[in-house]
C-alpha cells in the first residue's frame, strides 16, 4: 500500500467506498498535512519573510496534492472506490484571506518560493470572516460574513505567542501556520497571527460589528470598512499587530539560530507587500534597540533588511495615516517615526519627499523608500511610471533602489490544476519539461499548423465551456450558452478597471440586436466582481450589470443571441472554472492605472485572447504575442497622464457631442431599466458618468466597441483563432511566477 493510501485509511474508520465525501475530504486533509510535516523544511543561511495583509491562497487540497506529486494517484484511488476527486475538492471552503490581485500574487509567490527551494515564509493575519461573502438581493450586492475555518483545518496552532502594546491595552497573539509545499520540493510556512480574545459573536446584521472593541474584533475581517475614523483606527490596530508579531517572530528565529543581530540583514530579508505592513520598519528598529543595539545602527540594519513593493499608483491606495491617529493607537512607535522623518527633513529640503507632510500625515510608502534598500514596481510600464511620474522625486534621490519585477502566476494552479486537459495536450505534444520550466511552452509554436493539435485545442475549450455551464447551473442557477463566444471580465470592481465601459458595450449590443442586427455567433458576457462595501459607485455598477442581466434574459428577441451574467461571490475557486472556458479576456483598465494585472496572464495561459488597453502587463503580453494575437485599443498611458495633468478630459462633452454615446448612457435611466432597478442607484451612476467619469470611460468607449466587434468577427474564423490561441499559450511562459521569484531572489533577496 502506498504511503498516502495508508494515511487516508488510517484517518477513516471504514473503507473509502463506504465513506462520505466529507469524511474522505477530512481524511485526505489530515493525510496531506502529515506528509507535509514529514517533508523537508527548506533551510538556508538567509531567509525571506514576505509580509502581506492578504494571502488569497485558494483551496489547498488539490494544490497540495499536485505539489506533492500525488494528485493522480489519489484521483485513481478514489475512482477505484467509486468517488470523484472533483466532488471531494468541492467540500473544501475557500480560505477568505485576500481581496484581489495583490493577495493572489502573494499566494502565487509562496508557491514559487517553495518550488525554487528558497527559504521564505509568509506573515499575515488570520481573519476569521475574511473579506466578505457577496450575495445578490434585488440585483444588489449584499455583504455577509464569510466563515471559512473548519475542523479539521489546514491551520495548525503553534506555541509562539507575543505581546503587542497599544496605547490603552496589550494584546497577546496566537499563531496558526499553514504549510506551503513546493512542487515536488520542501515545505515553507505561512504564519497567520490571531488573538484568543476574538469574539465571532459580536458580528450582527451583515458584516456589522462594534469597530471600537479591538480586543474582540481585531481579526474578524480583512479590510474592515474604513469610511469612518473608528474603521481607520481598526486598520492601524490590525497592521501594527501584524508587523509587531511578525518582527518579534523573525527576531526569535534569528536568535534561536544563534545569528548575530548586528548582522540581521545577512540572515533576513523582509519584503513589504504594499504599504499595509510598512510599520514593520519602525517596529523592527524599536525591537533592535530593546536588544541593546545603538539607535543609529538599528536604523542602518533595518534599512538593509527591508524591501518594498509598490502595487498601485492610485493615490487613495497609498496609505497616509494622520500622525494623531498613530498617537492614539500605537504611540510606542511614534517617536521612531518622527525621528525617521526628521532625519529626512534635515537631509532634503524638498517637501515632496518628506515622510510627514504639512498636514501631519505619515506617508507609509515614503518611509519604505527612504528606509528600505529596494523599491520595485510590478510590470515594466508601472515601474516606468513610478520612476518618471509618481515617485519621480524619490527616483532622483535613489535611482539604484528602483527595479522592476513583472508579476507572475503559478502554473501549478492555473494550468495543471485548473485545466488538466490542456496540460495533457501540451504534455503529449512537447513532453513534460514545461511543468518545471515554463519557457518550454514556446515549443508549442511548432504546432501552429498542425490541424490535429488545433482541433484538440478547440475541443478542450469546448469541454471547459460545458463544464462551466454545468457548474454555474448547479451552483448558482445561472444559465449560459456553451456555443458561441465567451467574453469574460473578472476582477475587483473599480471604476479604473472600467466594468462600466463593458456594461455600455452590452447596452450598445442589446440595442443593436433589438434593431434587428443579430450576431452570427451567440455572445455570452460574464462578469465577476466584489465591490468594497463603502464604494457606492462600484455597487451602482454591479446593480446596473445585474439589471442588464435580467432585462436581456427576459427579452426573447435578444436572449437567444446574447446573454450577460454576473456570477455571485467571485473568488479563486470560480476563477479556476471560468478562466479555462474563456475565449476573450477583458483587460480594459484606463491606461496607466492597472499596475500589472495577473488575471490577464491566467487567461492567456489558458488560450483566451486579450482585449485590452496598453496598461500594466498587457503591454508585455502585447510585445510577446504580437499585434495579430491580441486586440489592443484606447488611449496610451502618456495621453492619459497628459489629460490628467491638463484637466483635458470632460465626459460631458462626449455626452453632448456624440448621439450614440448619449443614447447608451441614457439607456441606464430608460423606463425599461428603471422598472427593473433602483432609480436612485441608476440615476446616480448616470450622473457620475456624465459629470465625473474620473477614469475616462467615454474617452475609449467607441474604440472599445469597434475593437470588440473585430474580436467577435475574428472568433468566427475558428482555425485562425485557434492559431492565435497557440501563440498565447506558447508565449505565456514568461509569466510564470517562478521567473518572477528567480528575479526577486537574484536582484533583491539574494538567498542561496
Ligand atoms: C494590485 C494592482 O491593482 C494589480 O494591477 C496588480 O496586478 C496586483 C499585484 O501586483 O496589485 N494593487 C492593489 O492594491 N491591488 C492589486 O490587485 C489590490
Amino acid at each position: 500500500m502506498t504511503e498516502i493510501k495508508h494515511l487516508i485509511q488510517n484517518n477513516l474508520n471504514k473503507s473509502i467506498a463506504e465513506s462520505s465525501n466529507e469524511e474522505i475530504f477530512e481524511a485526505l486533509l489530515l493525510a496531506v498535512k502529515e506528509l507535509e510535516e514529514r517533508g523537508p523544511a527548506i533551510t538556508g543561511d538567509k531567509k525571506l519573510y514576505y509580509i502581506s495583509a492578504e494571502f488569497l491562497i485558494g483551496k489547498l487540497l488539490a494544490n497540495n496534492l499536485i505539489n506533492l506529486g500525488i494528485y493522480d494517484e489519489v484521483k485513481d484511488l478514489l475512482r477505484e472506490n467509486g468517488k470523484n476527486i472533483i466532488d471531494i475538492e468541492e467540500i473544501e471552503d475557500e480560505p477568505s484571506l485576500g481581496n484581489g490581485g495583490l493577495g493572489r500574487l502573494a499566494a502565487c509567490f509562496l508557491d514559487s518560493i517553495a518550488t525554487l527551494d528558497l527559504p521564505g515564509d509568509g506573515i499575515g493575519l488570520n481573519y476569521h470572516f475574511g473579506l466578505f461573502k457577496q450575495v445578490f438581493e434585488h440585483n444588489k450586492q449584499v455583504e455577509e460574513k464569510n466563515p471559512w475555518i473548519t475542523t479539521p483545518s489546514w491551520l495548525s496552532r503553534q506555541e509562539d505567542s507575543f505581546q503587542v502594546s497599544y496605547k490603552d491595552f496589550t494584546l497577546k497573539s496566537t499563531l496558526y501556520d499553514i504549510d506551503v509545499v513546493g512542487y515536488n520540493k520542501g515545505v515553507n510556512k505561512l504564519h497567520l497571527f490571531d488573538i484568543d480574545s476574538l469574539d465571532e459573536g459580536i458580528v450582527g446584521e451583515g458584516i456589522s460589528f462594534d469597530k471600537k472593541d479591538i480586543q474582540r474584533n481585531l481579526t474578524l475581517f480583512l479590510y474592515p470598512d474604513d469610511s469612518d475614523k473608528a474603521g481607520e483606527l481598526l486598520r492601524i490596530y490590525q497592521q501594527y499587530f501584524m508587523v509587531s508579531c511578525g518582527a518579534q517572530y523573525i527576531l526569535k528565529e534569528v536568535k534561536k539560530k544563534g545569528y548575530n543581530l548586528h548582522k540581521l540583514h545577512e540572515h533576513v530579508v523582509i519584503q513589504i507587500n504594499d504599504t499595509h505592513p510598512s510599520m514593520v520598519i519602525p517596529e523592527l528598529i524599536r525591537l533592535l534597540r530593546a536588544e541593546g543595539i545603538e539607535p543609529e545602527e538599528s536604523i542602518q540594519i533595518v534599512s538593509k533588511t527591508c524591501a518594498y513593493t509598490n502595487h498601485t499608483i492610485l493615490a487613495e491606495a497609498l496609505e497616509k495615516w494622520p500622525l494623531a491617529y498613530l498617537e492614539e493607537t500605537v504611540p510606542i512607535i511614534v517617536p521612531i517615526i518622527k525621528e525617521l522623518a526628521a532625519k529626512i527633513e534635515e537631509k532634503y529640503s524638498n517637501p515632496q519627499v518628506h515622510i510627514i507632510d504639512k498636514d501631519n500625515r505619515v506617508h507609509m510608502a515614503y518611509m519604505d523608500i527612504h528606509y528600505g534598500f529596494s523599491v520595485n514596481g510590478v510590470a515594466a510600464l508601472h515601474t516606468e511610471i513610478l520612476k518618471e511620474t509618481e515617485l519621480k522625486e524619490f527616483y532622483n534621490l535613489y535611482p539604484e533602489k528602483f527595479n522592476n519585477k513583472t508579476n507572475g502566476i503559478t502554473f501549478r494552479r492555473w494550468l495543471l490544476h485548473a485545466n488538466p486537459s490542456l496540460a495533457r495536450l501540451i504534455e503529449s505534444s512537447i513532453g513534460s519539461e514545461f511543468k518545471t520550466d515554463a519557457n518550454a511552452l514556446e515549443q508549442l509554436l511548432a504546432y501552429i499548423d498542425n490541424e490535429d493539435f488545433l482541433e484538440s485545442l478547440l475541443a478542450i475549450k469546448q469541454e471547459k465551456k460545458i463544464e462551466l455551464r454545468e457548474y454555474l447551473l448547479a451552483k448558482q442557477n445561472i444559465q449560459i450558452n456553451e456555443t458561441g463566444i465567451l467574453d469574460i471580465q473578472i476582477k475587483r470592481l473599480h471604476e479604473y478597471k472600467r466594468q462600466q465601459m463593458n456594461a455600455l458595450f452590452a447596452i450598445y449590443k442589446y440595442l443593436e440586436i433589438k434593431g434587428g442586427k443579430k450576431p452570427t455567433t451567440p455572445i455570452t458576457m460574464i462578469f465577476g466582481a466584489k465591490a468594497a462595501p463603502a464604494y457606492t459607485i462600484a455597487k451602482d455598477i454591479i446593480h446596473l450589470l445585474l439589471c442588464l442581466q435580467e432585462l436581456i434574459a427576459a427579452d426573447p428577441e435578444v436572449a437567444p443571441y446574447f446573454r450577460l451574467v454576473m456570477v455571485e461571490n467571485y473568488n479563486v475557486t470560480l476563477a479556476e472554472k471560468l478562466i479555462p472556458a474563456a475565449d476573450l479576456s477583458e483587460q480594459i483598465s484606463l491606461a496607466s492605472k492597472e499596475a500589472s494585472g495577473t488575471g490577464n496572464m491566467k487567461f492567456m495561459l489558458n488560450g483566451a485572447l486579450t482585449i485590452g488597453t496598453e496598461d500594466g502587463a498587457n503591454v508585455e503580453i502585447h510585445e510577446l504575442v504580437g499585434d495579430d494575437n491580441i486586440f489592443i485599443f484606447g488611449a496610451s498611458s502618456e495621453e492619459v497622464i497628459r489629460l490628467y495633468e491638463t484637466s483635458g478630459y470632460r465626459a460631458v462633452d462626449y455626452y453632448i457631442e456624440d448621439t450614440d454615446i448619449r443614447t447608451w448612457i441614457d439607456f441606464i435611466i430608460s423606463p425599461k431599466l428603471l422598472e427593473i432597478g433602483d432609480s436612485e442607484m441608476l440615476l446616480r451612476l448616470h450622473a457620475e458618468l456624465i459629470n465625473k467619469d474620473w477614469f475616462m470611460t467615454l474617452l475609449d468607449l467607441k474604440d472599445y466597441i469597434k475593437t470588440k466587434n473585430e474580436a467577435y468577427a475574428a472568433y468566427e474564423e475558428r482555425t485562425k483563432w485557434a492559431k492565435r490561441m497557440v501563440v498565447n499559450i506558447a508565449k505565456a511562459g514568461y509569466f510564470s511566477a517562478d521567473r518572477t521569484i528567480a528575479e526577486y531572489n537574484k536582484d533583491i533577496w539574494k538567498l542561496n
